[in-house]
């Protein structure tokens, strides 16, 4: 390797590798909704090469019933402002709360690190994902601000100044059923059945809506427990229901909904590898002539059981 291609290599190395380490961020980085979050936010230098005397946060609407912790050396400031949906704080109406947090006249010399920490609560109303807290560190003759925030498809890791994130889970019992695209497919209330130990196959039942102008085929899948998936249809042969298999996939038309349920078409999940248990979620996927596959979890109800309602454990979407 020519000593021009070992530095090009290195300098690929160490940009992909800094930021990650530069940036500033919380030590935890998941909250509950509803919950208590202690944030603890980690800035890892100063400006460049300036000492930050000023540490300046931005407080997203759902985080509610904030308290800065003071720090020894910074003078504690703090801005309140109305929350778009009032918090019911242990029964007393809260309308208005801190929204920004501003500690000055400290000292971070760009070779220290040092955390700034509050206290507040994820408001239960919120739906994002996830949080954003842009941050802004103020130096004597510049500033440096953690305040980009990922557009819809964008990757937060392609950013150069990335806001401190914080990713929301669903508290328990508070799931909206899940929502899976792929293309034009919509795919929803994806489940199964618990399953005694030795049963070789199972069905899997989903909800497909072609939002597109044209049509388009599942054509199959994968499931975790299972070997292979095949499109199955019932149907009455001689005044018994069988089932059969759609080697040609299933159609489905532009603007249809086909639900696949017990006692008409389902997925069926062939050579189960393990059982299904009861209240686990399963990943899985469905694969569609057009639209390619989709990645889509299978709640799993009791044996004979009808649809889960309420899908246990929360949803992720990427
Ligand atoms: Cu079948």
């Amino acid at each position: 390797m020519s000593s021009l291609k070992i530095a090009a290599l290195a300098a690929v190395l160490s940009i992909g590798s800094t930021p990650a380490f530069a940036h500033a961020t919380f030590e935890k980085s998941e909250a509950t909704v509803g919950s208590g979050y202690k944030g603890v936010l980690r800035v890892p230098h100063g400006c460049g090469k300036e000492a930050t005397h000023t540490v300046r946060v931005q407080l997203p609407p759902e985080l509610v019933a904030v308290k800065p912790m003071p720090k020894a050396g910074w003078k504690l400031e703090t801005k309140t402002g109305p929350y778009p949906v009032p918090f019911n704080n242990h029964g007393h109406e809260l309308r208005e709360g801190v929204r920004e947090i501003i500690w000055s006249g400290g000292n971070l010399p760009d070779e220290h690190y040092d955390e700034f920490v509050f206290a507040g609560t994820v408001a239960p109303s919120a739906t994002a994902d996830v949080l954003y807290v842009p941050v802004t560190q103020i130096c004597a003759n510049g500033q440096q601000a953690w305040t980009e925030i990922p557009l819809a498809g964008q990757k937060a890791g392609a950013l150069q100044n990335p806001a401190p994130s914080i990713r929301l889970i669903k508290a328990q019992g508070q799931q909206q059923p899940s929502v899976y695209t792929a293309g034009a497919m919509t795919v929803t209330s994806a489940w199964t059945r618990a399953t005694p130990k030795s049963a070789p196959v199972a069905g899997g039942f989903v909800t497909i809506t072609n939002t597109g102008k044209e049509s388009d085929t599942l054509i199959g899948g994968s499931f975790a427990n299972a070997g292979s998936v095949e499109v199955h249809e019932m149907s009455m042969d001689n005044g018994v229901m069988r089932m059969r298999a759609l080697t040609q996939g299933l159609e489905i038309k532009p603007g249809q909904t086909i639900e696949l349920k017990p006692g008409g078409y389902h997925l069926m999940f062939m050579q189960l590898k393990a059982p299904n248990v009861e209240g686990e979620r399963i990943k899985g996927s469905l694969t569609f002539r057009k639209a390619g596959n989709v990645e889509i979890d299978f709640a799993v109800a009791p044996v004979g059981g009808p649809m889960p309602t309420a899908p246990s454990g929360h949803e992720h979407h990427h």
